[in-house]
């Protein structure tokens, strides 16, 4: 708990009953893409034109030949896994006291972190105002008891931790991506450019992600289709690799282990090794890079819905905007 409890911090930089508003209609997607895009990697430029100090210095790095899903994997995608191995996510299991120290056994209870929203924070300094702890939430009770997955068959999962991603990802014979495989594949060969798609920004007219507009916490209008809350799959255009979903929509897990700065090198970057792992609100958890930004990202707070940006996430925690997607390396 207390991780999940200091992981509101964090969150507070990726991203309110807001007030309702007019919500656009939402774009269409009648077919969801499925299956893979094999690349055949390459050289490119990682964090380039940082707009934080950590998603720089931009540097050239290279990455192997890997095939990556085409979407965020979905409700449906994990359910089939849950119903084939009867995995258990760590947000459905009581935290083991060991790993709390100084926290009452009786407060450790599966949970997850919900974004629960607030009209009357202008500051946007105290991230608990609209993320909550919530007991009984998990992948299939996105808001807690009471709520389901009915219906959003198609939405990406979300309140998966690292181990949750990983295991799915093994289930399937493939892997979570490293930093450095995500971000070449968000980048699609546009070197330097500002989002997946290019430099211009995503507008009402024609939205290229679902993210959220407005100022925040206090209004996302919903002016991209979807406000407050995730897309099904695959709903907006794909960037040049044919992957969509690759800014906004949840964050996404690396493999990477995080640092507030990038120092990935070489070949095949694989990010600092753990006992290098660093995130300075937290400096005791270890914690993954998580990429893309999410439907809460919003240009006036967040704006991380950029191939560049980066965030620390803590493994055993998951959140109502955090998911991911898979990877398989040629040869493995
Ligand atoms: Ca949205």
């Amino acid at each position: 708990m207390i991780r999940r409890l200091a992981a509101l911090a964090a969150a507070a930089a990726l991203a309110a009953c807001a007030p309702r508003a007019a919500e656009a209609p939402a774009p269409a997607c009648a077919a969801q893409p499925v299956g893979e895009v094999a690349l055949p990697g390459g050289r490119f430029v990682m964090g380039a034109d940082p707009l934080r100090p950590e998603e720089g210095p931009p540097r050239e790095v290279s990455v192997g030949a890997f095939s990556i899903d085409r979407t965020e994997v979905t409700n449906a995608q994990f359910a089939e896994f849950v119903r084939a191995t009867g995995y258990v996510t760590l947000a459905e299991r009581r935290p083991d006291p060991r790993f709390y120290p100084g926290v009452d056994p009786r407060r450790l209870k599966p949970s997850s972190v919900v974004f629960v929203g607030d009209v009357a924070d202008p500051s946007r300094s105290d991230p608990s105002r609209w993320w909550r702890v919530v007991e009984g939430a998990d992948w299939r009770r996105p808001t807690g008891p009471g709520s389901s997955i009915a219906g959003r068959e198609r939405e990406p999962v979300v309140h998966v931790g690292y181990e949750d991603a990983l295991a799915y990802a093994r289930w399937r014979g493939r892997d979570l991506p490293t930093e450095a495989e995500w971000e070449y594949a968000a980048r699609a060969g546009l070197a330097g450019a500002r989002y997946p798609w290019g430099d211009e920004p995503s507008t009402p007219a024609a939205p290229r992600a679902n993210h959220w507009q407005g100022p925040f916490p206090a209004l996302d209008s919903g002016a991209d289709g979807y406000r407050m809350k995730p897309a099904p799959v695959g709903c907006f255009p794909a960037n040049g690799h044919g992957l969509h979903d690759m800014a906004g929509n949840v964050w996404e897990w690396t493999r990477d282990w995080y640092r507030p700065g990038l120092e990935t090198e070489g070949e095949n970057p694989g990010g600092p090794p753990q006992d290098r792992a660093l995130d300075p609100a937290e400096p005791a958890v270890p914690k993954h890079v998580i990429k893309g930004g999410s439907y809460l990202c919003a240009d006036d707070y967040c704006f991380r819905y950029r191939p560049g940006a980066r965030q620390p996430g803590p493994p055993d925690t998951g959140a109502s905007h955090l998911g991911f997607r898979t990877v398989r390396r040629a040869g493995s």
